[in-house]
């Protein structure tokens, strides 16, 4: 067999909305401006991904607008020339990105979508094509910032009874020891965390040794986007664990948070850490050092649910991760059926041989503002 090649690649920029705003400690986001990339191969399949880059470039520098860019002028040209006969010629995708700086959610958009194309034309499912080998996953809520506290606690309850296994809330100065004490008084045995998306600096270690009294099974990235050295200086002083996310791109820095103790868990994203290749040796990195594992989400529609839901299945991920059901924040998802509780607080890893059997054309179709095909030779 001559392997798997490229024959052209589909960029989309799709416009969705969402049932309701999620709101952190760097903005608000009301509707879904998201790519989806196609990779279409030699003998007709296709492989999926979504790019969780966000419209503007507050969780990091890129924006959907930046990822479009990058991926028709710079990324997709490096496929041409490869083929794909085993797992290991997946891991060149990652290593042929590697010269280019940055930009991890637009390499992530586009080397994905060759592991979900592989999957597909080898009839493998994607989650063992990963290494994974847990069948079901479970799920706690990321709860964005309320209008009120009394408000926070009834949805809160709601998720609950939903089954959700943990429940992290978004915290910023101003909004956090009044919802951190209002949870923990309402819901004792509660597993919860907070995330602030670097809203807090050095001077308010203080402060954030005082949350010990609310027993957090971690606190998320309280400072710096892109730092480690003052997590270190924080979790030294508190027994809360650290748990760091945009701070971490590689295993590199998994094996330097372990270094110099910045942290005790890992929030992975596939889209921050440029897909799948550099997951796994994040995962094994994990293992190594002794950290614990989350899978982290980005608002995603089904198509990067369902890629979250694989990588979970690897036997490191020791801790629920935030992929919800799809019904969090679609009506109607562009994968069908969407994304639901195999049993309460869990999802179902279904050996899915790429996601396309799950994509609904007509939907993403619909939803679909821009699109792009880039094939060998023609400019872009
Ligand atoms: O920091 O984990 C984060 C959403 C968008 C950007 C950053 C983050 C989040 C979430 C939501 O916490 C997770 C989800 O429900 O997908
Ligand atoms: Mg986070």
């Amino acid at each position: 067999m001559s392997g798997m090649s490229v024959r052209e690649v589909v960029v989309r920029r799709l416009n969705l909305p969402m049932r309701e705003p999620f709101e952190t400690s760097f903005g608000r986001e009301t509707d879904k401006d998201v790519l989806v990339v196609e990779v279409h191969t030699d003998a007709g399949h296709i492989g999926y991904s979504e790019c969780v880059a966000m419209a503007s470039p507050v969780y990091n520098e890129e924006t959907t607008g930046t990822a479009w860019q990058m991926l028709s002028d710079f990324f997709v040209n490096q496929l041409w020339d490869q083929s794909f006969h085993e797992r290991e010629d997946l891991f060149l995708v990652r290593d042929r990105l590697q010269p280019f700086r940055k930009n991890q959610m637009a390499k992530a958009a586009l080397e994905m979508a060759v592991w979900d194309a592989y999957a597909a034309e080898y009839s493998v499912p994607l989650f063992e094509l990963l290494g994974g080998v847990r069948r079901e996953v479970p799920v706690g809520i990321s709860v964005g910032i309320q209008a009120s506290t009394r408000r926070l606690v009834e949805k809160v309850e709601g998720y609950l009874e939903q089954g959700f296994q943990r429940v992290k809330v978004k915290v910023r100065p101003g909004y956090d020891e009044e919802p951190l004490s209002a949870l923990r008084r309402e819901f004792p045995g509660l597993l919860l965390m907070a995330d602030a998306n670097s809203a807090y600096t050095l001077s308010d270690v203080p402060l954030l040794k005082t949350w010990d009294r609310f027993h957090l099974m971690m606190v998320e990235q309280p400072l710096g986007y892109d730092d480690l050295v003052d997590h270190a200086t924080l979790q030294a002083a508190i027994d809360t664990p650290v748990c760091l996310d945009e701070s971490i791109h590689s295993a590199a820095d998994v094996r330097k948070t372990a270094k110099i103790k910045a942290g005790k868990v890992i929030n992975l994203k596939l889209g921050r850490v440029g897909g799948f290749a550099e997951a796994i040796a994040i995962h094994d990195a994990c293992a190594e050092y002794g950290l614990d594992l989350w899978c982290g989400g980005m608002l995603e529609t089904g198509i990067g649910r369902l890629h979250n839901i694989a990588i979970t299945s690897l036997p490191g991920f020791n801790l629920p991760g935030d992929t919800a059901p799809s019904a969090r924040y679609f009506t109607e998802d562009i994968i069908e059926p969407a994304v639901e509780f195999s049993t309460p607080g869990n999802l179902a890893v279904e050996p899915l041989c790429g996601v396309h059997s799950r994509v609904d054309r007509d939907r993403l179709e619909h939803w679909t503002v821009d699109k792009r095909t880039l094939r060998q030779g023609e400019s872009s």
